[in-house]
């Protein structure tokens, strides 16, 4: 499985470098001025959004990441040479969490300071006055700082399908979008979401298609509803029904009370009913749903309705 949404990382800024006490050595000058340089800055910790990552795999493996520190300074007024900074590469649609609380949301490719590096202390060269000519006195570099991170993946998709496992996702993810997620007639085919983009003439989006929800999985059933908070950012959910089961109508009643007990918010959602698998009955069979909802008949797997499904899509987003 290569698809991780949760990690904890410890990052540690670079200290800064010692100022330097040291005088200038001369021929027939017994004692010259001070010249001490600066010690350099610690090195920062830099993270950034990158839309080219899905994951945060890297970081089950790599899990500190410490900046360089600062070098002392030197005599000669040589100042010491600032630490590199290190840049973290994490997925659209990560937050970062320090001590529980939010300190950045990566819904943009940006890099923001984590921890700053430690700044450098000065060297002896400025601590000359008038009374005091020959200062042995310097500042030592403050030290870097450490952080323990937690970092949330959250998918950054324009429309979200859930539903029942079996009913479909991953065959209409694959039918509209150039990605190819495994299909297969058992349940829980799809262990991780899977994202794909839909191109059109005039607009291109983006899909999330996430593990099947069922009955209870607000109590873990089934692979629970952790997934969900990856549609938690959608603008649209698109719940597809299988319609040859018993009582579809039932289902996406229940598949309704499971996102309810996730997060209510879940439901302020603009929302389309889609009954898949039309091909697998007599023709003409329709529901009437209780709610003013937008329901559409398609078959996923022959293409029977998929494209009117998509033209809709692209006029809610
Ligand atoms: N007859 C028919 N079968 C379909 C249709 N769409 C999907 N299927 C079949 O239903 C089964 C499940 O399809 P998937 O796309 O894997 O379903 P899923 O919702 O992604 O399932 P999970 O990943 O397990 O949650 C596969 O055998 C598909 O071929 C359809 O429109 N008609
Ligand atoms: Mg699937």
């Amino acid at each position: 499985m290569n698809f991780v949404d949760e990690a904890e990382i410890v990052v540690h800024s670079g200290n800064g470098g010692d100022g330097c006490t040291s005088f200038r050595r001369e021929k027939y000058v017994p004692r010259g001025g001070p010249n001490g340089g600066d010690g350099g800055n610690g090195g920062d910790v830099i993270i950034e959004g990158n839309e080219n990552l899905s994951t945060l795999l890297d970081f089950k493996y790599k899990k500190s990441y410490i900046a360089e520190n600062g070098k002392n300074g030197q005599g000669k007024k040589k100042s010491g040479r600032d630490g590199e900074s290190i840049i973290i590469k994490v997925p659209l649609g990560t937050a970062v969490y320090w001590n529980d609380a939010l300190l950045y949301d990566f819904v943009k490719s940006e890099r923001a300071v984590v921890t700053k590096g430690g700044r450098g202390g000065r060297g002896n060269a400025h601590f000359a006055t008038p009374t005091n000519r020959a200062p042995v006195k310097f500042e030592k570099g403050t030290r870097g700082e450490e952080k323990n991170l937690r970092l949330v993946l959250k998918l950054i998709a324009d429309v979200g399908i859930v539903g029942y496992p079996n009913a479909g996702k991953s065959t209409l993810l694959s039918r509209i979008s150039d990605a190819s997620p495994k299909v297969a007639e058992y349940p829980f085919t799809t262990l991780t979401p899977n994202l794909g983009i839909v191109k059109l003439d005039f607009k291109k989006f983006v899909v999330a298609d996430i593990p099947g929800v069922i009955d209870g999985a607000h109590r873990g059933r089934g692979l629970g509803l952790t997934f969900l908070r990856h549609i938690e950012r959608t603008k649209l959910l698109l719940f597809l029904i299988d319609i040859s089961r018993k009582n579809p109508k039932g289902d996406y009643n229940s598949l309704r009370n499971e996102l309810n007990l996730y997060n209510p918010k879940l439901l302020k959602k603009p929302r389309l009913v889609v009954f898949n698998k039309i091909d697998l009955l007599s023709r003409g069979f329709r529901f009437r749903l209780d709610e003013e909802l937008q329901t559409f008949y398609i078959s996923a797997f022959k293409g029977e309705g998929v494209r009117e499904l998509v033209n809709r899509l692209a006029l809610e987003i």
